[in-house]
């Protein structure tokens, strides 16, 4: 049985990992952060299951790294932990170098400290993010980077210190530069979780507009759970390598919020452009016609914006044998916005709280 450790294993992607590996059979462990309240819900279902254990730990101290290494001795270590978030690197970039930058160094260096240089393999989360400002088209392995946040400028860092372990000490450590996946576990700060929820509450009553930032960014969006597959493929390659994992398929944050709301009975039409653009509803429950709900903030504009990411995932198809095409951009958006339809059904009054875009500021909730 092989055994596995997940950083960030609370995460949208650790908890959709630990599962896959689970059902590979191996015995999964997790590293969570100690705190004084505990927000484990999307690994709640798994505690206690034989094949999952979780350990106390940081990426932003070294020693704790060691000693969980050094008593899980795993087969593969998964380093999804990070501060994840592009807006917040900006408000906290020094927090963000630490865990995403330093951070990776340190569980390098755990590993080496521990002397399982030859068995330990290693899958570092890199980011479509390192593209950045692009400088081309769609983005495979060999296009240059241009990072465009403090975030994406920590992640760089992540990279080419898991490329320099690789080639200094002949370790298998591997980058897989994932471009945005979202799922139903998606972070509710994150723009697609924001329209999702956002489309189920207004369809439900219990939200009045949803403001966003830049209308016209575009991303290649996938479905985390098919994501997570590649991680464990690129691991079990022959060789170490870094590998892009995208659909090849680009929409605007305009097309992703037009169509979950088609999915939750309300059709839109913009109108108007940059900061006077609106969503206004054509179609859909009588006393929502005629009326704005989705407007531009500029709130939600950050100091630099990545706005043109397409993958090209054609080495992955050909050398590791992975599917892009499982779940479809139209897929993905039915079922986080069902998920949260029947979410906010099930919860009710309590999401009256986000109604507008003065709530949303006065709670500081992250942008
Ligand atoms: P996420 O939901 O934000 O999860 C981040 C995880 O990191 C959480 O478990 C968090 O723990 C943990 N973490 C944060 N700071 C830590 C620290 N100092 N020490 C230990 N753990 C810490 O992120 P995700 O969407 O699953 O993404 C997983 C990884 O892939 C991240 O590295 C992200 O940067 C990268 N990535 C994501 C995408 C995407 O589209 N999702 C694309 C490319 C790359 P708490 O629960 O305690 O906060
Ligand atoms: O923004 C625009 C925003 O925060 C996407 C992380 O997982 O993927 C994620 O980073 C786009 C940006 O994701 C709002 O300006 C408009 O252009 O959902 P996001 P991200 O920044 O792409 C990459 C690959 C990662 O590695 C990261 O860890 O949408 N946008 N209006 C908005 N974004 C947010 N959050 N909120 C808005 O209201």
């Amino acid at each position: 049985m092989k055994t596995a450790l997940i950083t960030g294993v609370t995460g949208q992607d650790g908890s959709y990992l630990s599962e896959f590996l689970i059902e590979k059979g191996y015995n999964v462990h997790g590293i969570i952060r100690r705190s004084s309240v505990d927000f484990r819900e999307r690994i709640a279902h798994l505690e206690g299951h034989p094949q999952f254990h979780l350990h106390f730990g940081d990426l932003g101290d070294s020693m704790s790294l060691v000693q969980v290494v050094a008593k899980v001795r795993p087969d593969e270590i998964y380093n999804l932990a990070a501060q994840s978030h592009v807006q917040v690197s900006f408000d906290s970039p020094e927090f963000t170098a630490n865990i995403d930058a330093t951070g990776v160094l340190r569980v390098l260096e755990a590993v080496r400290a521990c002397g399982l240089e030859k068995k330990c393999r290693i899958y570092q989360a890199s980011t479509s993010e390192l593209y950045g400002k692009v400088e081309a088209i769609p983005q495979n392995e060999n296009t240059p980077f241009h990072p465009y946040s403090p975030y994406a400028v920590a992640k760089l860092y992540g990279f080419w210190i898991t490329k320099e372990y690789r080639e200094a000490y002949n370790m298998f450590c591997c980058s897989g530069i994932l471009f945005n996946h979202e799922s139903e576990r998606r972070g509710e700060t994150f723009v697609t979780r924001k329209i999702t929820l956002a489309a189920a509450r207004i369809s439900l009553g219990y939200q009045d507009c949803l403001y966003l930032g830049n209308l016209d960014s575009k991303r290649d969006w996938g479905y985390a759970k098919d994501y997570v597959e590649c991680m464990w493929l690129i691991l079990q390659s022959r060789r170490p390598d870094d590998y892009v994992i995208a659909t090849g398929v680009q929409h605007s944050v305009r097309d992703f919020a037009q169509l979950a709301f088609h999915h939750a009975g309300i059709e839109l039409q913009f109108e108007g452009e940059g900061i006077n653009e609106k969503g206004i509803c054509v179609k859909g429950p009588e006393k929502l016609i005629g009326k704005t709900l989705v407007a531009v903030s500029k709130d939600f504009y950050r100091p630099t914006d990545v706005v043109n990411l397409c993958g090209d995932p054609s080495k992955a198809v050909k050398k590791l044998g992975w599917n892009p095409c499982k779940t479809s951009f139209e897929q993905l958006v039915k079922l986080m916005v069902e998920h949260d339809i029947a979410k906010v059904a099930s919860e009710g009054a309590a999401h009256k709280v986000k109604m507008n875009l003065a709530e949303y500021l006065e709670k500081g909730i992250v942008k």
